[in-house]
């Protein structure tokens, strides 16, 4: 009997804000490990999310790594935080061996053409599927006349699938597609990992999740957590710290008889339970420190190392 092969690689998740890149990652998994929003511009930097598959297709049995890494949406602004994040955008597209890119089926085609035009050295470059997302949002005519649009860009991409992660999804068809052109490699990480983030990370971006759930206008925009500490133990014992820019942001992320935070606790200490499969203790604070986001030095303090941005 011959042997399976083994296929490893890394595919980065690609696509405007709000395509719904983080939530597809989650629902491959089986598992909220990425952080998603109504909001735009939600993810800030890239999490790697590491998915099992088997399967047989022409190139022989194989068991699959399939390693996504979630990217954040991409976007054109001049503040540091927003280059940042296209930077880390830029980079998945040139590190992975292949991408997926993410066009909501109410997106105009030229959205497309600017992925291609801006991944034109890169290696995804004619290395992606094209996943038409949120097809639930469309009816079966309008979807089909959208497919057609796609059509002429054919040899720039592996495949065009359509898909609703809200509706019908099966995770294993597209799986089969992206392993089909995975490179034949050993695995790359232990078989029970599911990230290469920390658990502290994660609940990093739970914590921010829950401000972007719980926060409207500006201020998820101009806040951040950093997890003072993170003690493993019966209960995990999380401190951590919302920043803010203004005195006046503090007052509504705390609320009246704090209120506020105390939801905003409430939310992501679920979410951070439901990971970690423990009861969670959770406590916040809430510190303004006018423009985190706007030196170097900040921002990396936050988690956002912008020395090497590409
Ligand atoms: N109707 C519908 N909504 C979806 C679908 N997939 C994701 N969404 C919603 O789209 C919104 C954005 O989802 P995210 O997964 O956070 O999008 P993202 O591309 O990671 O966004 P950024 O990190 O901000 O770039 C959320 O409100 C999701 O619930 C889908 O298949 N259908
Ligand atoms: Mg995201």
């Amino acid at each position: 009997m011959q042997d399976r092969q083994t296929r490893c690689g890394f595919v980065a998740t690609l696509g405007r804000p709000n395509a719904g890149k983080s939530t597809l990652l989650n629902a491959l998994l089986g598992q909220k490990i990425s952080l998603t929003s109504h909001k735009a511009n939600a993810t800030r930097k890239q999490l790697q999310v590491i998915v099992p598959h088997s399967g047989i297709d022409e190139r022989g049995a194989y068991d699959a790594q399939i390693v996504f890494v979630d990217t954040p949406g991409i976007h054109h602004q001049e503040k540091l935080l927003n280059q940042y994040m296209l930077a880390q955008s830029l980079r998945a597209m040139s590190d992975c061996d292949m991408g997926i890119y993410l066009a909501p089926a109410s997106d105009e085609v030229r959205h497309y053409e600017e992925f291609l035009n801006l991944s034109r050295d890169k290696a995804v470059h004619n290395r992606h599927i094209l996943l038409l997302s949120k097809t639930d949002m469309l009816d079966n005519a309008t979807l089909m006349r959208k497919l057609a649009q796609y059509q002429p860009y054919q040899s720039h991409y592996l495949a065009l699938i359509p898909v609703s992660v809200k509706r019908g999804f099966a995770p294993n068809e597209l799986l089969d597609v992206v392993a089909r052109f995975l490179p034949d490699s050993a695995f790359l990480f232990d078989e029970e990992c599911v990230t290469t983030a920390q658990t502290k990370e994660i609940a990093k971006e739970f914590i921010r999740e829950s401000l972007f759930e719980n926060l409207s206008d500006e201020i998820p925009y101009e806040s951040d957590v950093i997890i003072q500490s993170y003690e493993e133990g019966k209960i995990e014992r999380i401190y951590a710290t919302i920043i803010v820019e203004k005195q006046s942001q503090k007052g509504v992320v705390i609320g009246a008889d704090a209120q506020t935070i105390k939801r905003i606790g409430i939310f992501a200490r679920k979410n951070i339970e439901s990971l970690v499969g423990k009861k969670v203790f959770l406590k916040l604070q809430v510190s303004v420190q006018k423009g985190w986001s706007k030196e170097i030095k900040k921002l990396k303090k936050v988690g956002y190392d912008c020395t090497d941005m590409s």
